[in-house]
């Protein structure tokens, strides 16, 4: 496949001002008629050919200016059809295709699932409903005519406003037309019809737009679309307080299907949605699940304005539209529930997911040069640090600039496709400042390194503290410069926070030293004692951080720092070191570590912790056995890894499990199940303290879990209790477990938690049952809901997807190569699982390697995985 570059980019020779779409929907004969109104681009090619994009399509006819196209005038290729000699002017194109909706396993373009008739176009699926520029800087204003069956499909939907609906006469078929007013690029259409319930809410907008929402789900699930409605209202209103923005369209409708590659989709005025992501009630959804609705719901909306109205000129920009909607979509769930959890929780995936990302053959920069699949840049890296790049930006700037920039960005930029380039202009014209070093994050790959270290000098009253940065090499680039590092920091002295003078020019308003150098040092005066660094409150830049701070100092910035994120760190630290060493082999000081952990958390649990379950716990919670691994970094044996993280939480559990019950018991909801942050944040605590319990004292813990599940009236403490027992072998673990699949036979999202569940155990017994469910009546390698639960459990087992005798990767390696055939994203997607490969001992690296080389020398491999395969080994 050919390397696409940024560099190469040229706008479109051609524009098309509007389509019209009629597209009658069959099973497995679709027709799609499609007109289009074409014109030269001024920017473009006098002259040039018209060359359309198309996917497994073939035109049963095609019409220029109502006249069939003599087929010497074009040619036809596997990437689409060209006209040779248009005329150099506007012109009209009439194109037929039919399609085979049932027959389309790749769910890209038009398909169906559970019999719905649904589509996905980002980033190339338009083209494979008819031919098209498909490509985001060409924008389009689109009428759609949809007829069906009216007993097939009675719900039909596209984007836009509806402007006409009837029965054909006959009465057996019946027709929609949408028509959406707003120019949008071909990622952006989206067309559903099926049998479909929904629930609804009428909404004026702050500018005084009535809008009718509607949330769409299979029939006899409107009981469960209730929270998605809900997340609807509330992210639509905070759209409008917090970034002036307004709905644009008199309906938004969202669609809930069980067939979806990835969590969900921002087509204009009609979301289509992974169900996982839209159904929940209390025995059916997780606190997580709740959480993870209202923040996808909230991300989709956003992207009407980051996205929809200001699109990305080309794919290369993704970050434009993900890193700045995630941003968004996370400040939504800060203001919702608790900040500084919120934070916690997202750096927690940030780096397990990013970082990690970061560290493998896979790193590539938040704005990419090249690629080969776009589909496999949809990435932590441009959505997560995409994210964060724009809270550094907030920080460097300062709030209020940052917010005069997001409004010129909106105002400049709106109904055009932006770079990066045009978006950070805003914000240089708001702040004043030159944000040209700061670009330098969308274009270098890898997470800096910032290595602190302080002196205090008791006669002077003053402290210096010295920062340094460095960043590894990535693939295709070695060297590496110093980027723009803001530090927000703090001095905690016995009293609490000392004040911070400094005639150091590096040193910001709101405690920010910018380090952009790749070292410097800022001294503090009149400090009467020696104070303990607390630096990158709030996580105030993606980077790794080495402290020269002991353990006391650690443990005293848990008790005292005022940033709350860093009271969770300092421990975090404390921890990752002592399995860091633990995890290389040495683990003489594991327990004393555990020892001190636990009188510090003991404290903390007996102090004014209740005041934030949800933050207590968070900070039970320890460092995952990868966030170890990926620490170490090199020669990682993931089973010392494992038994390390297993012998301190063991020796913290064992030591507070009384404590910990008890705890438990004071947490203890009365009243019916809420998903309020609140209640939520006092069962994560409860069933934390469970995990521990359960390892710490095996008996006690699972007489707790077992006593949990019979009397649980939600998911949230049957799925906890579910997960402590898998910690603890034996058979009324497999009974749980039996029990648990039978309760819930006929719920398949509740059942890829399940499969989830045993897919993690991390005992050698796992392969097989892995193997034997997939089996199960439920399982089906053509779901990818399924398959990431089971299959993609499985990858994320540290010890049992490392299994030193190499079967783990066998396993997974055969999946993809099935799988492949089918649906080519899913099947890349779970061959990034085998991102972390070099980073293992030499044994398992061995091994890996030679599975990616078997799935590399498989022929006939999609782009997806042949680009996966080629670059992990890369
Ligand atoms: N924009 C979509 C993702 C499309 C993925 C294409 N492979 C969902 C989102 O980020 O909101
Ligand atoms: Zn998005």
């Amino acid at each position: 496949a050919p390397l696409i570059r940024l560099e190469d980019y040229r706008p479109s020779d051609w524009l098309i001002d509007t389509v019209d779409l009629d597209i009658v929907l069959d099973p497995t004969r679709t027709k799609v008629r499609s007109q289009l109104q074409l014109r030269p681009n001024p920017a473009g090619d006098a002259g040039a050919p018209l060359v359309l994009d198309g996917d497994e399509l073939t035109p049963d006819s095609i019409l220029l200016d109502e006249v069939p196209l003599d087929p010497t005038l074009y040619s036809l290729s596997s990437q689409g059809l060209t006209i040779h000699a248009p005329p150099a002017r506007a012109f009209s194109l009439r194109i037929e295709t039919t399609l085979d909706p049932g027959a389309n396993t790749k769910l890209m373009g038009l398909y169906r699932s559970s019999g719905v008739y649904c589509t996905q176009c980002e980033a190339d699926g338009f083209r494979r409903i008819t031919y098209f520029l498909d490509r985001p800087d060409v924008m389009s204003v689109y009428t759609v005519r949809l007829e069906a069956r009216k007993a097939e499909a009675p719900v039909l939907l596209s984007n836009g406003n509806l402007v006409a609906a009837a029965e054909l006469p006959g009465g057996e078929r019946h027709f929609a037309v949408w028509h959406d007013p707003h120019p949008k690029p071909a990622y952006l259409f989206a067309l559903v019809g099926g049998k479909l319930d929904h629930v609804r809410q009428p909404y004026v907008t702050a500018d005084g737009r009535k809008v009718e929402l509607a949330v769409y789900v299979e029939p006899g699930k409107a009981g469960r679309a209730g929270w998605a409605l809900d997340s609807l209202v509330r992210c639509m209103r905070w759209d409008e307080r917090v970034f002036g923005r307004n709905y644009d369209l008199d309906v938004f409708n969202v669609v809930a299907v069980s067939d979806f590659n990835m969590g969900a989709m921002e087509n204009k005025g009609l979301n289509i949605f992974n169900d996982k992501y839209v159904l929940a009630d209390p025995l059916t959804a997780s606190d997580g699940d709740y959480a993870s609705i209202e923040a996808i719901i909230a991300h989709e909306y956003f992207h009407n304005w980051t996205g929809n109205r200001i699109t990305c000129r080309d794919w290369f920009q993704l970050c434009l539209k993900e890193g700045l909607t995630v941003f968004r979509d996370q400040e939504f769930s800060s203001d919702e529930r608790s900040r500084p959890v919120k934070r916690i929780a997202d750096v927690r995936t940030l780096r397990s997911t990013q970082f990690s990302e970061d560290a493998g053959p896979l790193a590539h920069p938040v704005r990419p040069r090249a690629y080969k699949e776009i589909n496999n840049f949809y990435t932590p890296t441009v959505y997560e640090k995409g994210a964060e790049l724009i809270r550094m930006l907030k920080v460097l700037i300062g709030e209020e600039a940052f917010a005069r920039g997001m409004g010129l960005y909106f105002e400049r930029c709106d109904g055009t496709a932006a770079t990066i380039e045009e978006f950070l202009d805003c914000f240089v014209e708001a702040s004043g400042q030159d944000l040209a070093h700061f670009a330098q994050w969308y274009e270098q790959a890898g997470t800096p390194t910032v290595v602190a270290s302080g002196k205090y000098d008791a006669q002077a009253k003053s402290y210096t503290l010295q920062l340094a940065q460095s960043t590894s090499a990535t693939p295709g680039q070695p060297e590496k410069e110093p980027v723009v590092i803001p530090v927000a920091l703090g001095l905690v002295g016995q009293g609490g926070d000392l004040p911070l003078t400094s005639v150091s020019p590096t040193l910001k308003a709101g405690g920010v030293v910018v380090l952009d150098q790749p070292s410097l040092s800022v001294t503090f005066t009149d400090l009467p004692e020696a104070p303990t660094p607390s630096l990158l409150r709030g996580f105030s830049a993606p980077v790794r951080l080495e402290l020269d701070l002991g353990d006391n100092e650690l443990l005293r910035l848990f008790s005292a720092d005022s940033d709350p994120f860093n009271r969770w760190q300092a421990l975090q630290t404390v921890a990752t070191r002592a399995l860091v060493r633990a995890g290389k082999g040495d683990g003489s000081t594991l327990d004393a570590t555990a020892a001190a952990l636990a009188e510090a958390l003991s404290s903390f649990l007996a102090g004014p912790a209740l005041t934030d379950p949800a933050f207590a716990a968070q900070v039970l919670r320890l460092p995952a056995p990868a966030d170890i691994a990926r620490e170490i970094g090199r020669d990682v044996d993931p089973d010392t890894v494992h038994g390390a993280h297993r012998r301190l939480s063991a020796a913290i559990g064992g030591a507070l499990a009384g404590q910990l019950n008890a705890l438990r018991d004071s947490l203890t909801e009365r009243g019916p199940y809420s998903p309020a942050a609140a209640p939520a944040g006092r069962r994560a605590l409860r069933n934390e303290a469970l995990g521990l319990i359960a390892l710490g004292a095996p008996a006690e813990g699972a007489r707790l879990s077992l006593a949990q599940f019979a009397e649980a009236d939600n998911l949230t403490d049957r799925l906890a209790a579910l997960a402590a027992m898998t910690l603890i072998p034996g058979a009324e673990r497999e009974e749980l477990i039996a029990r648990f699949g039978e309760l819930y036979a006929r719920e398949p999202l509740v059942l890829d938690k399940w499969l989830m569940a045993q897919a993690l155990i991390a005992e050698d017994g796992t392969l097989p049952r892995v193997k034997a469910l997939m089996n199960h009546p439920a399982f089906s390698l053509g779901n990818p809901n399924r398959v990431r639960g089971l299959i993609g459990g499985f990858a994320a087992n540290l010890t049992q997807f490392n299994r030193a005798d190499g079967e783990g990767y066998g396993f997974v390696a055969d999946i993809v190569i099935a799988l492949d055939r089918t649906n080519p994203q899913v099947a890349s997607r779970l061959l990034g699982s085998f991102k972390s490969w070099r980073m293992l001992e030499a044994g398992r690296r061995a091994k890996a390697e030679a599975a990616l080389r078997m799935v590399g020398a498989t022929p006939n491999l999609s782009r997806d995985v042949a680009d996966i395969a080629a670059r992990s080994l890369g």
